[in-house]
């Protein structure tokens, strides 16, 4: 039997694959700009004692929820080692920020057989498009610079010229982009991505900005008696030291509690009690919470509610705390006892929905009371399902009943992602580039889920970013710029998207592998990594460190910087390219660490962090001013990290809403009230009016039926009776990868398969065993997978873990990568939220030719005629 933990079905690591693997690695290091001797250094002569022998701070800089210290060993100009964070000895005060097997395969990244090395077109491409239905599958040809970048000026200017600057789409990038803005800007996506209905503005119910930093720090963890992991799982998505951090609270007699569809890697690791709830019910099953905590609350004989908190800090809770002026006479409390509808949200009603037997929502109602130590602390997986826009206002109810807000040992916030058990403000903050801005003088989006819907009906609806309301308008793209990103292969409605890309007229994409943006574009140019920069570059973490990584190899093959690319097209869309970039790359650089900033000893303010004298400034020669800081620059780039020492007890600790909870008089927060809002005008107003879905939030936590999501599996959901999509899927964040970064890099595919996870009970039901290959269908699109089949899942619910590239079989249509976004379709409601966690599907048993395991698969590597 799998296991949930890495998907492994019978596949070890063996000698002969690992040899094979680094084979593919020392080859691909023959390239041009590294010594010609290249291959018999790196075979057989490593540790020659005339070799010049550097340690040097590469760059780990992916989007993974950690930040570690990644060391690459370069011999001769050619990395034979890599290794991480041993600038001090580890300690959990200050422990080392060390890297996980992604970090430590990304030699076999940079220096991937599958690194994009020409400048290329498609073969049917022609100013215009050619035959546009051939994107994706036609074959590619080598091109020179001159010429890549001569059709992709002549193109821009051709389309902004006839179409104007609305027929242009590009999402994430920051140096070919700017040309377009310069041009007079495009339409982008808008995407609710990682923290989901936490974007719905949430500073309107007193929470920060997105959720983030709403939790206490980590020497905090241990003063709870119990620590609520809610839909976060931080032993899979929070590299470095964050399980550490709960390790130690568990140690000191933390007991632990994980809520979710699975028992996760987390809940194995701190031996947590697991309560089952299944993706997108949350809102019912902390209804159901909120119902057993009024209903068994008795201030004098059983007190669970924290009555004194709720008076003092929030508004909207009952009858007698509603706020001035509030449009709706209704309260949460009378909402959830069935007042208005007749509906007690009782744990049996609950239990219907999110499937939590009734006494394990008892038993969680009972272990949050007033009085216990509790810390509630939620990742944002609850928050990216359709209908989910209730979520973090009522998670945030719950905490304020129990009065779990702002003391020692017990927080209701956010915890995932860098800062996942580390809540607070930065220590060391990163400076700035000093490059002029160029903002997009275009203030259009298009919501990600119905993103190529509206390319292909050419109709959108433009709420803006954080105006919210309807407002349909023509749309009519012709041109599609990728530079930074994924963003097609991550953005909902893949098998719609391939449409619209088959659609338009240009496609082109600056890439560093044949990443699926790359793959269905016109013209491909690629780019360097951060490993090839010159200059070098700064990259923050959680809230303790700043690393600072230098170039590594010389740019590979043909490729060149987003900038140097950036800098050609200006030439030739007649833009001066200092106006863009008036300094070069170590200039930048060393704007950057110049303004990064460190906090002070009165734990406000912050100073400058680097101590740059004028000598440096000459050595570097650059313009700058000598400063004061708290390391020098030599230090700073030999170690490569500066890491602010952390001990208990100091003055940098975090409570957060500390000072409001002592006195909220005097320290409102930011809603319109002041308070915590359990009822919100503005939070209903703005939900209900962008226009996507049916009006029925209220200001309070109400519970909606998701426009996809548990009832959707069935055609009758009274009845019982189940539909064509009888089960509930959601995309785990996943080890082998940083979304869709290193899917291609063989360590990895060796060490984690790409599964669809599927429950003991379901398997046996359809006659799968583990391994074999599964058909995933629904009416988005199709997908294969080898089955993982476990015990620690819901059952009726299937994980398919979130970024494998997508990899079309043309002759069936089907989807033989296993790409989320070709099942997570276009289905939107409130806030057009991703819902990455509740959409709808059926499987089987394939009966055709069943997969090839992925470490076998070839790279996708371009055979350029
Ligand atoms: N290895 C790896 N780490 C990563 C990333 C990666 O791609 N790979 N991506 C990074 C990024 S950008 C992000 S945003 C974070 C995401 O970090 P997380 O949000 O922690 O990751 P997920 O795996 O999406 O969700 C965590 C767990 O929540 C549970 N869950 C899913 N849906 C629901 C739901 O509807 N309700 C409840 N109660 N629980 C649910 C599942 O058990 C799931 O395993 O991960 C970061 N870390
Ligand atoms: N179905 C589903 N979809 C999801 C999610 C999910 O759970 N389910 N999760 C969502 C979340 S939380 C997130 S944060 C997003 C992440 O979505 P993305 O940010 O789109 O994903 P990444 O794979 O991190 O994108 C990194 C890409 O940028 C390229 N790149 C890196 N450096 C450079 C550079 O210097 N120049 C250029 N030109 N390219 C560079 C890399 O090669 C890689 O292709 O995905 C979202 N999509
Ligand atoms: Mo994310």
């Amino acid at each position: 039997m799998g296991n949930f933990i890495n998907g492994i079905i019978d596949k070890k690591i063996n000698r002969r694959n690992f040899l094979k693997a680094s084979a593919v690695g020392a080859a691909s290091l023959a390239l041009p700009g590294c010594s010609s001797n290249t291959l018999t250094k790196a075979g057989a002569d490593a540790s020659s004692a005339n070799s010049e022998e550097k340690w040097i701070t590469a760059a780990c800089w992916h989007n993974c929820g950690g930040r570690c210290l990644n060391k690459a060993l370069v011999v001769d100009g050619v990395v034979l080692r890599q290794k991480t964070d041993d600038t001090h000895p580890d300690s959990l005060q200050y422990p080392q920020q060390r890297g996980c097997l992604r970090g430590r395969s990304q030699r076999q990244q940079v220096f991937g057989a599958d690194r994009l090395k020409y400048p290329m077109k498609r073969k049917h491409w022609e100013p215009g498009g050619g035959d546009k239905s051939l994107r994706g599958k036609d074959e590619w040809v080598r091109i020179s610079w001159e010429e890549a970048l001569d059709a992709v000026a002549g193109e821009i200017t051709r389309i902004y010229d006839k179409f104007g600057p609305t027929s242009v789409l590009a999402r994430k990038g920051n140096a070919t982009l700017k040309l377009l803005r310069k041009k007079g800007g495009y339409i982008t996506i808008w995407d609710s991505n990682s923290e989901g209905t936490y974007n719905l503005d949430v500073k309107k119910l007193g929470i920060p900005d997105q959720g983030y930093d709403s939790a206490n720090d980590r020497f905090d963890l241990k003063n709870a008696e119990t620590i609520v992991l809610y839909g976060s799982n931080p032993a899979m998505t929070s590299a470095g030291s964050p399980s550490w951090y709960f390790m130690e609270a568990k140690k000191a007699g933390t007991e632990f509690i994980c809520v979710g569809p699975a028992y996760t890697n987390s809940a194995a690791v701190f031996d947590a009690k697991w309560i089952h709830v299944r993706p997108g019910t949350d809102t019912a099953f902390l209804l159901a919470v909120a119902y057993t905590m009024i209903t068994e609350d008795d201030p004098i004989k059983n007190p669970i509610i924290d009555w004194d908190f709720l008076n003092r800090c929030t508004v909207g809770f009952d009858a007698e705390h509603m706020p001035a002026g509030a449009k709706l006479n209704e309260n949460f409390k009378d909402y959830v006892l069935g007042k208005y509808d007749n509906q007690p949200k009782t744990p049996e009603w609950a239990t219907e929905i999110c499937g939590t037997p009734v006494e394990d929502i008892q038993w969680y109602a009972r272990k949050i009371r007033k009085g216990r130590k509790v810390s509630l602390l939620h990742g944002f997986a609850p928050a990216r399902n359709r209908n989910a826009e209730n979520f973090p206002q009522l998670f945030l109810t719950i905490g304020a009943m129990g009065g779990h807000i702002g003391k020692p040992g017990e927080a209701t916030g956010q915890s995932a992602h860098t800062n996942a058990a580390n809540s607070g403000p930065s220590l060391v903050k990163p400076g700035s580039d000093g490059l002029p801005s160029i903002p997009n003088p275009i203030n259009e989006y298009l919501m990600a889920p119905v993103a190529w819907k509206s390319v292909l009906e050419g109709k959108y609806n433009s709420v803006g970013q954080w105006e919210f309301s309807k407002n349909i308008k023509d749309l009519d793209i012709h041109m599609i710029y990728w530079e930074d990103g994924a963003r097609f292969q991550t953005t909902p409605d893949l098998m719609g998207g391939i449409e619209a890309h088959r659609k338009v007229d240009f496609v082109v994409a600056n890439a560093q592998f044949l990443k699926t943006e790359a793959k269905y574009a016109d013209i491909v140019l690629p780019v360097t990594t951060p490993w090839e920069n010159a200059g070098g570059g700064l990259l923050d973490g959680n809230r303790e460190i700043l690393i600072a990584y230098s170039q590594v190899t010389e740019p590979l093959y043909e490729a060149k910087s987003d900038i140097w690319i950036g800098k050609e097209l200006a030439k030739r869309l007649g833009f001066d390219p200092k106006d863009f970039w008036p300094f070069d790359e170590k200039q930048m650089f060393f704007n950057q660490i110049a303004s990064s900033k460190v906090m002070l000893e009165d734990a406000k303010s912050y100073g400058p962090l680097v101590t740059i004298t004028d000598a440096d400034i000459k050595e570097w020669g650059v313009k700058g001013k000598p400063q004061q800081g708290k390391i020098v620059l030599k230090e700073f780039l030999d170690k490569g990290i500066y890491q602010f020492k952390r001990t208990e007890g100091d003055q940098y600790g975090f409570i957060c809403y500390k000072d409001f909870v002592k006195d909220p008089e005097n320290n409102k927060l930011s809603s319109a009230s002041g308070k915590f809002e359990i009822y919100c005008d503005a939070k209903a107003d703005l939900v209900n009016n962008m226009g996507f879905g049916p009006a029925e939030f209220k200001p309070y936590a109400n519970y909606t039926v998701p426009v996809e999501g548990y009832e959707t599996t069935f055609d009758n959901f009274k009845s019982k009776t189940k539909g064509e999509y009888p089960y509930l899927i959601y995309n785990p964040h996943y080890f082998r990868r940083s979304h869709t970064v290193f899917d291609n890099v063989p360590w990895l595919r060796e060490a984690w398969t790409q599964p669809i996870f599927i429950s003991a009970s379901d398997a046996a039901e359809k006659g799968i065993k583990d391994g074999d290959t599964v058909l995933i269908w629904n009416k988005h699109g199709k997908v294969l997978r080898n089955a993982s089949v476990v015990e620690t899942l819901v059952p009726g619910v299937l994980a398919l873990p979130h970024g494998a590239w997508i990899d079309i079989d043309e002759a069936t249509g089907i989807d033989v990568g296993g790409a989320d976004n070709v099942l997570c379709g276009p289905t939107v409601s409130g806030i057009a939220v991703s819902g990455y966690n509740n959409y709808n599907c059926n499987f089987k048993k394939y009966e055709g030719k069943p997969l090839i395991p992925d470490c076998n698969k070839p790279q996708r590597i371009v055979d350029l005629k």
